[in-house]
């Protein structure tokens, strides 16, 4: 369904639309993407769950930094939006325009991805030193602050240190950025923690309102943002198992895929047992009924 406004911004598996000077709406589809390449199967409700995820974090988040989520639902929305209801509800959020702050701001409690190849490389990650000995998976000492230059579309974000973020927005503003992302981490940590679920790193968009507050915009601690991990198969020195796209990658490892897109169509059985791991990440985290988040949208 064609939205009738403005596009701002695309990515990967969401579109982001101009609505007025103010205000931006986020719009999460069902898309899902494997090693990096965008599959032609869509995920049945994906977006909605990862809607539902940022809706309720923002929630669990609100006494540790301001965001930007105006309203999510439909009924709401201006009047231009209301012919494409249908097709918004659930997996879209009305948002406050931020002056963005040019910085991926990551956070990491256990190594993995990127982080460890700069580990590997260098002893650390985005010049935090580490111990020695640590592999895929390890539980880091303390969570740290791993920050990342946004990259071209197609490229990969690039770690940086605190000292180039420093360079980059001012001191000040770097330590601001460093402190909420850690105390975002550490709240969505203990909080998948009581759900047996490993929170092994988070990435934040974070900006500036009209007043000049700091304020957490975009998704937040969803599966596209996060890696979550299942905590009973957790088992540093090897690649962890995803909490909600392993059946995804099992079968595309078995089917010969070269990584090269287009991917291969997913067949039914893998496109439901994904569907069912993102609802199910959803009402564990949450501990709410999807069927009921989707009723409120
Ligand atoms: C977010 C993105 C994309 C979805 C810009 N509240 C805000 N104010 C200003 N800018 C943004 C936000 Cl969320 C903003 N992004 C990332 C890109 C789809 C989100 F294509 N870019």
């Amino acid at each position: 369904m064609e939205i009738p406004l403005p596009l701002v911004a695309r990515g990967k598996v969401r579109e982001l639309y101009a609505v007025d000077d103010d205000h931006l709406l986020l719009v999460a589809s069902d898309r899902l993407s494997a090693y990096d390449v965008v599959l032609p199967t869509p995920v049945p409700d994906k977006g909605a769950v990862l809607t539902g995820l940022s809706l309720w974090w923002f929630d669990q988040l609100a006494d540790v930094v301001p965001h930007h989520l105006v309203t999510a639902r439909v009924a709401e929305y201006p009047a231009v939006l209301q012919p494409v209801a249908g097709a918004l509800r659930g997996r879209s959020m009305l948002v406050r325009r931020l002056a963005m702050v040019p910085v991926e701001c990551v956070a990491r409690g256990y190594l993995t991805g990127s982080g460890l190849a700069d580990y590997r490389a260098t002893g650390g990650v985005c010049g935090v030193p580490l111990p020695d000995g640590l592999s895929d998976g390890s539980l880091l000492p303390s969570p740290i602050f791993t920050p990342a230059t946004k990259a071209e579309v197609g490229e990969h974000d690039e770690n940086v240190s605190f000292d180039a973020v420093a360079d980059s927005v001012g001191r000040e503003l770097a330590e601001e950025l460093r402190r909420v992302t850690l105390a975002v981490y550490a709240r969505g940590a203990a909080l998948a923690a009581e759900r047996g679920i490993l929170l092994a790193d988070t990435k934040l968009e974070l900006g500036h309102d009209r007043s000049g507050v700091l304020t957490l915009g975009d998704e937040v601690l969803t599966p596209d943002s996060s890696r979550f991990w299942p905590a009973a198969g957790w088992q540093p020195g090897r690649a962890q198992p995803s909490f909600d796209k392993q059946y995804v990658r099992d079968w595309l490892s078995s089917s010969g895929w070269d990584r090269t897109a287009p991917g291969p169509e997913l067949p039914a059985s893998v496109v439901e047992q994904t569907r069912a791991k993102y609802v199910e990440a959803y009402e564990r985290l949450t501990g709410s009924s999807f069927d009921d988040y989707l009723r409120s949208a």
